[in-house]
């Protein structure tokens, strides 16, 4: 099965199981084995990987892609290699000099399970074999790998990506933030890569640029809405659930958006915010079901 077998009648939750499937084992084949030498790299690796992630982006730039007829082949690599950046900023995410976590994805977290060198190599190594992935991936044109390199850089990085968002959420950690810069921060820590899988999606489809830019709009509601119910869930959802320690940034008072819209304020925005999201969708002529279910589960999401 792949995922262009994969109709638009399936359900969302079939279509996630289903590509969830496809990117595991895209990702065992991309990633070197625990027994290849750096033998413990490998293995803080593939503890991070594969501890059952929701796989929410390589999701989305598959759907995006379909959205727009491209076949699957092309799409998963790239697929994979975003999933490699987001499992690398989870990783250094939780050290000690950022989160301090010792558990993500329901385990114990890279640095605690491996020790904080091996961690902080394993996140250099992913985000390394991300971009090498995307660079030899022979479904795609020169000019196409060239692109996705670019957007993927972008939004990893600084100073329009993630890299500079969570920089900017650090330095937040010592003083008041208001709604606005609150947004702007978790638009470069969280929504960018968000935003560079959809987009991604879109050009491996060879979408317009009138097109990439829907695609675009739709993607930045999105990144904000998943942030929104992210920070809902640190306050309503269990450890058990969620597979890492909820209620943090709440005890540490950080900036979020129940700590500056309260519960039903971060509610209310998300709903909104959702709505954006489903209006954006309408100025494409494509049949946009998958998307619009996407927008619908982060709205509802409860892990
Ligand atoms: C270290 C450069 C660097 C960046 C870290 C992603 C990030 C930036 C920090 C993670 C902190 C956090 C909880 C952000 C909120 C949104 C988010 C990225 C949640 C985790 O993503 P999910 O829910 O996780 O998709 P799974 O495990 O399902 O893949």
């Amino acid at each position: 099965m792949t995922t262009t077998d994969i109709s638009l009648e399936t359900s969302l939750r079939e279509f996630q199981v289903e590509t969830q499937e496809l990117i595991d084992a895209e990702l065992d084949r991309l990633i070197p084995s625990e027994l290849t030498p750096p033998a413990t790299v490998h293995s803080a690796i593939r503890w991070s990987v594969f501890a059952g992630g929701k796989r929410f982006r390589p999701m989305l730039l598959c759907a995006v892609g379909e959205c727009f007829g491209s076949p699957s082949a092309a799409l998963l690599p790239a697929a994979c290699a975003v999933e490699m950046i987001h499992a690398y900023s989870l990783i250094h995410d939780d050290l000690p000099s950022m989160d301090d976590d010792d558990l993500r994805r329901g385990r114990a977290t890279c640095h605690i399970r491996f020790g904080e060198a091996a961690a902080i190599l394993a996140g250099d190594a992913l985000q390394a074999l991300a971009f090498k992935t995307v660079a030899e991936d022979e479904n795609l044109s020169t000019e196409q790998r060239t692109r996705l390199v670019r957007e993927i850089a972008i939004a990893s990085g600084t100073p329009s990506g993630m890299v500079a968002g969570q920089a900017l959420d650090l330095d937040a950690e010592s003083r008041a933030v208001g709604g606005d810069e609150l947004e702007q921060i978790h638009r470069l820590k969280t929504g960018a890569l968000i935003g560079a899988a959809a987009r991604c999606g879109a050009i491996i489809a060879n979408a317009t640029n009138a097109q990439l830019s829907v695609v675009s709009d739709y993607a930045a509601h999105l990144g904000l809405l998943f942030q929104i119910t992210d920070d809902l869930l640190d306050v309503t959802a269990s450890a058990e659930a969620l597979g890492k320690t909820p209620g943090k940034d709440m005890r540490a008072a950080k900036a979020t958006y129940v700590n500056i819209h309260g519960l039903d304020g971060a509610r209310q925005l998300g709903e909104q915010v959702h709505a954006r999201a489903l209006a954006t969708l309408e100025q494409l002529d494509q049949r946009t079901e998958r998307l619009h279910a996407i927008a619908d589960y982060i709205l509802n999401r409860t892990t």
